[in-house]
């Protein structure tokens, strides 16, 4: 029998995506050794090694959650998983069954071994600013920092997706088998979940988000390869530096249950437009070729979302507050992460 063997451990699905990347580096940094890590591809060489178990596979596969609750003792799941706005529009099926079947799978999963190992399975969910669906750019303008409970009228399967999906958490969390007998109604999970705004990475590119242009104008700067925005340059939204959001998630992940007031944060750092991006790249790689060619369809999601979030709720409850503003961001993050990552 392998010596990882029923180790309280921490689950990671979506391990190669670009949180997944940063969350088990920084698991690993913080002395986690018990990380089971999950993608549909073989986990990533350069992440395989922080993890006690590494599995390619599906989670709509039912055997494959049979295996983690055999093989293992869960006590914490960050569930990254998820089709992006964009892709998910293509797909929208498909996205709705990664995205909202795999969380149930995930939580059913949750239930179980809540129920073997007698402890609460905090389960943390990346939702999104793509819950929030502004009817059009004036009341954009007008809505100003956009707290949890209002807008949430989302345009896209992705935006729809992850917002049951805080509900879904919430009801097992709450109440799930709220008809059983006392004795068996126990759902035993913590569900806990931030509202991401657009992340920016120094070392991945995102794939599949309709608020990648942030991310993509960078990296194309940076390769000196000409980019055509997809959005107009006045767009703005609220962005955050990928370790921000990394940090956030094992911030929520250890505050105290009973200084968590929602099951639901947003989260923010900084709203610049995408002109503002465009001038701070620029000032950087002054020879980058960078145009706006709108995208009609993208942009009206863009349109959407809020231009600012009011996280006031997060830094009450569990202490959050951003590392990065967007000056720090690019001059302590982005440039020098970006510059290595290219060897420039
Ligand atoms: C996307 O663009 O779909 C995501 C998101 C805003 O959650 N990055």
């Amino acid at each position: 029998m392998s010596d990882h063997i029923r180790k309280p451990a921490t689950l990671i699905t979506g391990a190669n995506g670009e949180v997944g990347h940063g969350l088990i580096e920084q698991l690993s940094q913080d002395g986690e050794r018990n990380i089971i890590a999950i993608d549909l591809k073989p986990v990533d060489e350069s992440i395989r090694a922080s993890c006690m178990a590494t599995i390619a596979g599906d989670i709509l596969d039912k055997s494959l959650l049979d295996r983690l609750q055999s093989e293992f003792e869960i006590h914490t799941v960050f569930h990254l998983a998820a089709l992006l706005s964009t892709r998910a529009e293509f797909t929208p099926e498909l996205a709705h069954q990664v995205n909202v079947e795999g969380t149930l799978h995930l939580l059913k999963l949750a239930v179980e071994q809540s129920r073997w190992h007698g402890n609460p399975v905090k389960f943390l969910f990346p939702s999104s600013v793509a819950v929030y669906g502004l009817p059009d750019v004036s009341y954009k303008k007008k809505a100003g920092r956009v707290s949890e409970r209002e807008w949430t009228v989302p345009v896209t399967m992705y935006g729809c997706n992850k917002l049951y999906c805080e509900h879904l958490g919430r009801y097992y969390a709450t109440h799930y088998r709220q008809l059983a007998a006392d004795s068996e109604r126990r759902g035993g999970v913590d569900f806990r979940s931030i509202r991401f705004p657009g992340l920016i990475s120094a070392v991945t590119v995102p794939s599949g988000g309709t608020s990648d242009y942030a991310s993509e104008m960078i990296h194309a700067a940076a390769q000196e390869k000409p980019y055509a925005c997809f959005v107009r340059e006045d767009v703005r939204m609220p962005f955050m530096a990928m370790p921000d959001a990394i940090h956030a998630l094992l911030t929520l992940a250890s505050a105290p249950a009973a200084s968590l007031t929602q099951t639901v944060y947003n989260i923010t750092s900084f709203n610049p437009s995408a002109g503002e991006i465009r001038d701070i790249v620029l000032r950087e790689f002054p020879h980058a070729t960078i145009s706006f060619s709108p995208d009609d369809k993208r942009q009206a999601i863009v349109d959407t979302w809020p231009e600012d979030v009011d996280d006031s709720a997060a830094r009450r409850d569990w202490g959050f507050t951003p590392g990065y503003n967007l000056a720090r961001a690019f001059d302590e993050y982005l440039i020098p992460g970006i510059r290595r990552l290219y060897n420039i």
